[in-house]
Order: structure tokens, then C-alpha cells, then sequence
């Protein structure tokens, strides 16, 4: 079949809106259509060339809802007409990982996601005869796209895509970093650097558990509004206190510093501030921010020799398959603010400006509804 699609040619240029061919589900796959997208700072990552598993020309897209339209042979779990979340941390509950319990690192499919390629090493979509490439065994910015049957959550039909697309990724990283990563206690003083798309969701999941102080870190004070409605109690901006001085800041603040604190900016300098605002004995920090390929975090090993513990979280620490319709069920009961977060909603068409406002800080998510 044919579809349209946000294709990145390069990195570093902009997404064309192009019709591009698509092979249907082969065995164990299904066919997707995809009626809304979240845009998230990792596909800009991934865009920006900085990403060591970023391949061009590509269909990005990690954050999406939608319609299953057709099955491939042997496909049980779900059917034509559900409505589904994509998973780009699949839950095939038959690995390792899986089976252990203790992570929801699935490894069925990594290596193939990865290469942007479905797990029989091929691509499904192609434009004028050259491959175009999957990535993170999603991509939503097409109309229809092509995943594994262990990559989609199904999800109750009353939900709306362009709110629901968000928990394919910031909605659940963030809760879920909160609820299953750190496992955020009541009366916890809880810090979070960047308040986006992610550190907002950590807010609201560290108020819902009934975390005491919640005290917000970001350069941009324009985000001070949006992260007080969802919890934040204090807000620490590095060009005012000094960007050598905000752990003081946020030890004083605690008096003594934090029991947790989670990255969510993808910067190793204010990972290492994260790590050491903690305190000492027993602080964790979480690191769910992206770092360009090549980084490297580093701190004073005493740092960790006196109880400091430094953590990461993928997807929110969230199977995805069990946990991901059980969230979409909270939004619907109201327990989390989803609307609120979505500051823009824009056509496939203008899916650039989507970056654009993510750039300049202007955003929070910009969804596109297909
Ligand atoms: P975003 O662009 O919406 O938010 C980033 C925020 O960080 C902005 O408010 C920005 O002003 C602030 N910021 C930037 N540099 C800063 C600095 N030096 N000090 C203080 N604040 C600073 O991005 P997002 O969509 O919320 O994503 C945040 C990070 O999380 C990205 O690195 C993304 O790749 C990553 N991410 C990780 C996971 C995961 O599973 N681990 C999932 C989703 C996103
Ligand atoms: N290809 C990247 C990996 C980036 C990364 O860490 N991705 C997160 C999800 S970000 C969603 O917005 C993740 O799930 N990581 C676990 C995994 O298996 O990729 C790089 O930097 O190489
Ligand atoms: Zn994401």
C-alpha cells in the first residue's frame, strides 16, 4: 500500500511530507494506522546526527495511538479495529528480561530495532526504490506503519488518540520513572532538572504519590506556570543562583538534600549535578535524559561511597504491553493531566514547526493528528 509520511532524508534537515510504499504485516506483525503522534525531544536527538544508532532516511516517530487495520499470520493478541499504543520497549514476556521481573528491558527485538529494521532484518517501507528506514520500532510520523505484534499495547476504545499518543512515550516515562524507578515515597523531597515534556510528567507522579518538597530546575523560565499547576513547589534557575552554585541551592533547600532527583534534560553536567544536589546516605538520582553519543558522566566516586545512588530509567521503568493501558485508564479517570500538556496540535504538514517550537522552548508536546 502507499501512505504519507514524515520522512528525515538527513539529519539536520527538515522532515518532507512525502507518499512513500509500505509492505503489509508479515507473520507475527501488524498494520497500524496511526491517527496521532507526540513529537519528543529524542526525535530531535535522533535528527540532530547525535544519536549512534540514527539512520537515514528514516521515518521518526516513537509516540503515537492508533487503529490496528490488519493482522499478519499467527498474530493472537490483538485484531483488526483495536485501538493500540506502539511500543517502542516491546514486552514479548518470553525473554529473559521478561521473564525475570526486575526490568522492562525487553530483548526480543532490540538488535533489529536498533539497525532500523523489523526483526526479519528488513524494512517495510520504501520511497522511489530506496529503503527508508524504521526507527525505534515505531514510526508514527507516517499514517500506517508496520510493528510487531509484541510492540503494541492495546488500549480501551473511549481514549482519544491525540491526547492518549502522549503516553506512547512522556507520559510514561515520566510516571513511570517516578512510580517503578525510584519508587518515590509521601513526604519525599524530589528534584527535577528540565521541566519538558518528560520533567512535567515527574511532577505530577511525584505529587500523586505524595512527595513533600518538589523543587523544578530549568534555564527557561517560562516553564515556572506550567510546572507550578502540576506541582513543582520551588524553582531553582541556574543563571540566577549560578550554574556552580544550584547543588548548594538545592541542599539548602532540602536541608541537606534530596531523597530523589531525576534528569530529564539529556545534559552530563546537570546529570552530575542531580547526582550530588542528593543526600548523602541514601539520595537517588535518575537519569532519564538522552545524552549525545559519546558522553560521559563522571562525579567523585565518594559521591557513591557516601550512599548516593545514580540510576537510569528507560520508558519509565514500564512493561509496556500490562502497564501502558492501566495508564491510559488513570486519564481517563482524571488522576493524570494530560490535555494541559499539549500546548500544540498541528497537521502531518507542519510537523517541522513541531521541532521548531520544541526548539525555542515554546512547547511543551506538540501533537500531529493525522
Ligand atoms: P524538552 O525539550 O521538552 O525539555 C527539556 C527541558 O530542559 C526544557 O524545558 C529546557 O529548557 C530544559 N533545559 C535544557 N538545558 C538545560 C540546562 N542546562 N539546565 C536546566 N534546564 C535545561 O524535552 P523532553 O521531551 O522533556 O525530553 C527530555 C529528555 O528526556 C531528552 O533528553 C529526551 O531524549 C529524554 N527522554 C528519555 C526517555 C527515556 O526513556 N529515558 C524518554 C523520553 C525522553
Ligand atoms: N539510540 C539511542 C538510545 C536512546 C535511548 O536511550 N532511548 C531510550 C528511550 S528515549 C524515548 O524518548 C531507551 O528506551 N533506551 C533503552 C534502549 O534500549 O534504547 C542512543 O543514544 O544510542
Ligand atoms: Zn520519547
Amino acid at each position: 500500500m502507499q501512505t504519507r509520511a514524515a520522512v528525515a532524508w538527513e539529519a539536520n534537515k527538515p522532515l518532507t511530507i512525502e507518499t512513500i510504499n509500505l509492505d503489509g504485516p508479515r507473520a507475527g506483525e501488524v498494520l497500524v494506522e496511526i491517527m496521532a503522534t507526540g513529537v519528543c525531544h529524542t526525535d530531535a536527538y535522533t535528527l540532530s546526527g547525535l544519536d549512534s544508532e540514527g539512520k537515514f532516511p528514516a521515518i521518526l516517530g516513537h509516540e503515537g495511538a492508533g487503529i490496528v487495520r490488519e493482522v499478519g499470520a499467527g498474530v493472537r493478541s490483538v485484531r483488526p479495529g483495536d485501538h493500540v499504543i506502539p511500543l517502542y520497549t516491546p514486552e514479548c514476556r518470553q525473554c529473559k528480561t521478561c521473564l525475570s521481573q526486575r526490568s522492562n528491558l525487553c530483548t526480543a527485538i532490540r538488535s533489529t530495532q536498533g539497525q532500523g529494521l523489523m526483526p526479519d532484518s528488513t524494512s517495510r517501507f520504501s520511497c522511489s526504490n530506496e529503503t527508508v528506514f524504521h526507527y525505534m520500532g515505531t514510526s508514527t510520523f507516517s499514517n500506517f506503519t508496520v510493528l510487531p505484534e509484541i510492540a503494541v499495547a492495546k488500549v480501551r476504545e473511549d481514549a482519544p488518540f491525540d491526547k492518549i499518543c502522549y503516553i506512547g512515550c512522556g507520559v510514561t516515562t515520566g510516571v513511570g520513572a517516578v512510580i517503578h524507578t525510584a519508587k518515590v515515597w509521601p513526604g519525599a523531597n524530589v528534584v527535577v532538572f528540565g521541566l519538558g515534556g518528560i520533567g512535567l510528567n515527574v511532577i505530577q507522579a511525584a505529587r500523586m504519590v505524595g512527595a513533600d518538597k518538589i523543587i523544578g530546575v530549568d534555564l527557561n523560565p517560562s516553564k515556572v506556570a506550567m510546572a507550578k499547576k502540576f506541582g513543582m513547589t520551588h524553582f531553582v534557575n541556574p543563571d540566577e543562583v549560578g550554574r556552580d552554585k544550584v547543588v548548594q541551592a538545592i541542599v539548602d533547600l532540602t536541608g541537606g538534600g534530596a531523597d530523589f532527583s531525576f534528569e530529564c534534560i539529556g545534559n552530563v553536567h546537570t546529570m552530575r549535578q542531580a547526582l550530588e544536589c542528593c543526600h548523602r546516605g541514601w539520595g537517588e538520582s535518575i537519569v532519564i535524559g538522552v545524552a549525545p553519543s559519546g558522553a560521559e558522566i563522571s562525579t567523585r566516586p565518594f559521591q557513591l561511597v557516601t550512599g548516593r545512588v545514580w540510576k537510569g530509567s528507560a520508558f519509565g521503568g514500564a512493561r509496556g504491553r500490562t502497564d501502558v493501558p492501566k495508564i491510559v485508564d488513570w486519564y481517563m479517570e482524571g488522576k493524570i493531566n494530560i490535555d494541559d500538556l499539549i500546548t500544540h496540535t498541528m497537521p502531518l504538514e507542519e510537523i517541522n514547526t513541531a521541532f521548531d517550537l520544541m526548539h525555542e522552548g515554546k512547547s511543551i508536546r506538540s501533537v500531529v493528528v493525522f
